[in-house]
């Protein structure tokens, strides 16, 4: 029944969206000329792209190309149908581009085969050694040409440019999350046409966002694998996934994860999703998934490049910043900048007026601000004006989620920042100073209890967590005996922390595999007043324990993500990771806290506890409590800004 409500809901909204299209695409309608190509690649696949034309184009009034390529559809499809805003922003769109979209290989109207996060072959060697064959001497060519996203997005604009009259031989590309990932691919091995690129929420690498962290399987997740795992049987503008969701008859997601029980009975509902094979079949960083990562081919990048994320993305906070760091690594000299907003998951792309996430109140318009202020002129610098590099915009624009306010950095890290370590003490303190190593605070963790990673009732969204666990207040976990908190005195002083958070976790567990989530959490003083924009206004924000930062390691990844390995039952272990980076005032009287925790349902599956190859396949009987502990000179390093 919810299955057939669910449809009858997908149809109205695409009806209720035609309709929304027909009266608010007036605009578009009246401002640019569509028309449809299927634009042929260089293998002969043709892949189909809509094209927006401003109506006043002229050889006296040229107009940059703005390219978006995603594996969501181009919709609405047909010439005569509009959407109700082309470009990242309607300030894009009133100032005018040629706003190019286009559905990537082998999704929905466009010709050939799909793969997840298609790997990179672009800028391999175009000869391979002959290897020690005494026979060949010199290298040979390549035999098969690179089809990637890097080739197909050369292919397009190459094709755009000979092809859209009234074009100023410039072109930019925009994406946000899977879209942002077509966006940093297309930077690689550039097409030299390409001056300008923003991946936002890139989707980097799918074992460390969207479907894994650190290894571990974002169950919230699993509702997803329709979308990127059902093979479509010709080009299509329709739906050809939307009868795989699975029909979860409830939504609360909670109780029907915990009711799934070991993630083998997820098969059932995947049979012949390949996708979901693949996730299941490669549980470690192997080659499909390491092939499948664009942080390594980050070189030779020629575009301007400005990655685009937010504090609070649920889904892809490791790309924008490990794809700026790394561009920044390897690429000196390129203009190549970084912008981080109090947002969650696209939230820069929409405005909502009042700039919330969760119960946490930034400010007005903020996302206006960034679309006017910064990306607009971004783009513009490149496209349409000097493109001297001199945007006037800062290396790094990042807001200061405690002080709720931007910053700006000529560098990130910050060139200030200094390491602080503190310390878990068997007093529930954060002490500048640790223990011997002998104490310990031990506690049970049982999979058949897990730790909810949200107090809110998540529903089952045919996506990915979307909710606003990632600034949520933890009070309903600090009362749990298996998550371990601790916390510094009442701030005497504001204390700013910019940068990534080293967790060096002391641990032992009677068992023989156990994850670890670390969570930074700022705790509000008990006056700590509410806000207008409150769900509940009455509520005041006294005691909160805002959640600034968080992440789980997989334990079995301590050494390797590609070579996993068991605990020794009892053994003191190190387990070493890295909590992204923030950027966040914790204000005087205020206190610093941090969670230890190992569970986090159903964000991240359960881990049996007891060491199984394949958690994927981990029987109901694998699943055992095991008691661990945390040594007092576990240390969590913060970086401090003057
Ligand atoms: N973060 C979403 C996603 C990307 C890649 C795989 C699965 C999900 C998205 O918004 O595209």
């Amino acid at each position: 029944m919810l299955k057939i409500v669910c449809i009858v809901g997908v149809l109205l909204s695409v009806l209720f969206q035609s309709a929304l299209f027909a009266q608010s695409g007036q605009f578009v309608r009246n401002s640019y000329r569509k028309v449809e190509y299927k634009i042929p690649m260089r293998d002969g696949v043709r892949l189909h792209t809509a094209v927006y034309i401003p109506k006043d184009a002229s050889p006296a009034q040229k107009y940059p190309i703005l390219l978006f390529r995603t594996c969501y559809g181009v919709a609405p499809y047909g010439a005569d149908v509009y959407p109700d805003q082309v470009g990242p922003s309607a300030q894009l769109m009133r100032e005018k581009y040629i706003f190019v979209y286009q559905d990537v290989r082998g999704r929905w109207a466009s010709e050939g085969n799909f793969t997840n996060m298609t790997p990179v072959t672009s800028d391999r060697k175009p000869f391979v050694s002959a290897g020690n064959s005494p026979k060949i001497k010199t290298p040979v060519r390549q035999l098969a040409p690179a089809i990637d996203e890097s080739s197909d997005t050369f292919d397009t604009i190459d094709w755009l440019l000979k092809t859209i009259p009234n074009n100023n031989s410039r072109v930019g590309q925009w994406g946000i999350s899977y879209p942002g990932f077509y966006t940093i691919a297309g930077a690689v091995a550039a097409h030299p046409a390409l001056k300008a690129s923003s991946p936002q929420a890139p989707v980097s690498d799918l074992f460390f966002e969207d479907f894994h962290h650190n290894g571990a399987f974002v169950q919230m997740a699993l509702f997803a694998y329709p979308l990127f795992g059902v093979r479509r049987p010709q080009p299509t503008t329709k739906a050809w996934f939307a009868d795989q969701f699975i029909d979860a008859g409830t939504q609360d997601s909670f109780r029907w994860h915990y009711e799934l029980g070991p993630l083998t009975n997820a098969n059932q509902y995947y049979k012949t999703n390949f996708f979901w094979k693949e996730t299941v079949e490669h549980p470690n960083y192997d080659e499909f998934w390491q092939k499948r990562s664009i942080i390594p081919h980050l070189k030779n990048i020629k575009p301007a490049l400005m990655s685009v994320g937010g504090w609070f993305d649920a889904e892809d906070l490791y790309g924008p910043l490990n794809i700026y760091k790394t561009v920044e690594k390897n690429n000196p000299g390129v203009y190549n900048t970084l912008v981080m907003g109090p947002f969650g998951h696209r939230d820069w792309s929409n405005e909502t007026g009042h700039s919330l996430h969760g119960d946490i109140y930034f400010g007005d318009s903020i996302a206006t601000f960034y679309q006017r202020n910064i990306e607009a002129r971004f783009f513009n610098h490149f496209l349409k004006g000097p493109g001297d590099g001199k945007t006037g915009l800062p290396e790094a624009y990042l807001f200061d989620t405690g002080k709720k306010e931007w910053r700006t950095f000529d560098q990130w890290p910050a060139a200030s920042m200094q390491t602080r370590p503190i310390y878990l003490t068997t007093e529930h303190k954060l002490a500048a100073k640790g223990g011997s190593g002998n104490k310990y605070i031990e506690f049970v963790s049982d999979p058949m209890n897990p730790v909810p990673f949200s107090e809110e009732k998540t529903t089952l969204d045919d996506f990915t967590p979307l909710n606003t666990y990632m600034s949520a207040d933890q009070r309903f976990a600090s009362q749990r005996a298996d998550v371990l908190t601790y916390q510094t005195e009442v701030l005497t002083e504001d204390l700013t922390l910019g940068g990534v958070i080293n967790a060096k976790l002391k641990v032992s567990t009677s068992g023989t595999d156990a994850d670890w989530i670390v969570k930074l959490i700022d705790v509000y003083p008990p006056n700590e007043p509410g806000h207008p924009y409150l769900a509940n206004p009455a509520k005041t924000l006294g005691n909160y324990q805002q959640l600034v930062r968080s992440e789980v390691m997989r334990g079995r990844f301590r050494h390797s993500f590609e070579k996993p390995e068991p605990f020794k039952a009892g053994e003191i272990t190190d387990v070493n990771f890295q909590l992204q980076d923030i950027l966040h005032t914790f204000k005087k009287g205020h206190r610093l806290m941090i969670q230890v925790q190992s569970s986090w349902f159903p964000l991240i599956d359960r881990n049996p506890q007891k060491y199984v190859e394949n958690i994927y396949k981990a029987k109901k009987d694998d699943f055992s409590k095991a008691i661990h502990r945390v040594y007092d000179n576990s240390v969590i390093e913060l970086p401090i800004l003057k």
